[in-house]
């Protein structure tokens, strides 16, 4: 397959105050973009050519950096503007609920190992909510990995390359993690990624 730039499922200036016009007019007008660009001609000729997006990302980490970089980057990006949506945040569907209370003890404490992940990862990078064995779990990766790579299946991931606030927050990390996941999160889409990983 190759791979195609979606459209954002709302308009640039949808996120505001959290997250600017600005911010996504870079973020996926041309960040994206160049993932898009970059990976499908580094894909070309490949063995990975026809491949799914899961199976080239997975198959060519620690194989070939510069696809893997474009292809995982494409992956986290293309979750990563359905996993927000306007007046996002709120309350956790039942189930996701459960087994993140389970996990964690509390969402409050999700919350907190969550916004710790993303602020103490050192440079670019993400942090995530992923099922692995069947329990949630908190990580972080550097640059375009993904939980995908530590065999887990990524349900949540927020950016943390300063591409994704720079504009909006500056240094102020801390305070972007904050807003993505007390206003930003589309829960519903997070429950439905937890319940096709635990099914
Ligand atoms: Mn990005």
């Amino acid at each position: 397959m190759s791979f195609t730039l979606p459209d954002l499922p709302y308009a640039h200036d949808a996120l505001q105050p959290y997250m600017s016009r600005e911010t996504l007019e870079y973020h996926h007008d041309k960040h994206h973009l160049a993932y898009v660009n970059n990976g499908n001609n580094l894909l070309k000729g490949t063995e990975w050519e026809g491949k799914s997006l899961e199976e080239i990302v997975v198959g060519s980490y620690g194989k070939n950096a510069g696809l893997f970089n474009n292809a995982g980057q494409h992956y986290n990006h293309l979750h990563f503007w359905k996993w927000m949506k306007p007046n996002g945040g709120g309350s956790l569907p039942g189930e996701l609920e459960k087994a993140v209370v389970s996990a964690f003890g509390s969402v409050d404490k999700m919350k907190e190992d969550f916004i710790a992940a993303g602020t103490t990862q050192f440079g670019s990078g993400w942090a995530w909510l992923a099922v692995k064995d069947g329990k949630v779990i908190v990580s972080k990766t550097p640059n375009g990995e993904s939980p995908l790579v530590q065999g887990a299946t990524p349900i949540l991931g927020v950016d943390v390359w300063e591409h994704s606030y720079y504009i909006d927050y500056r240094n102020r990390r801390p305070d972007y993690l904050k807003a993505f996941i007390e206003n930003m999160v589309n829960w519903e889409y997070v429950a439905e990624r937890f319940a096709a990983a635990t099914k």
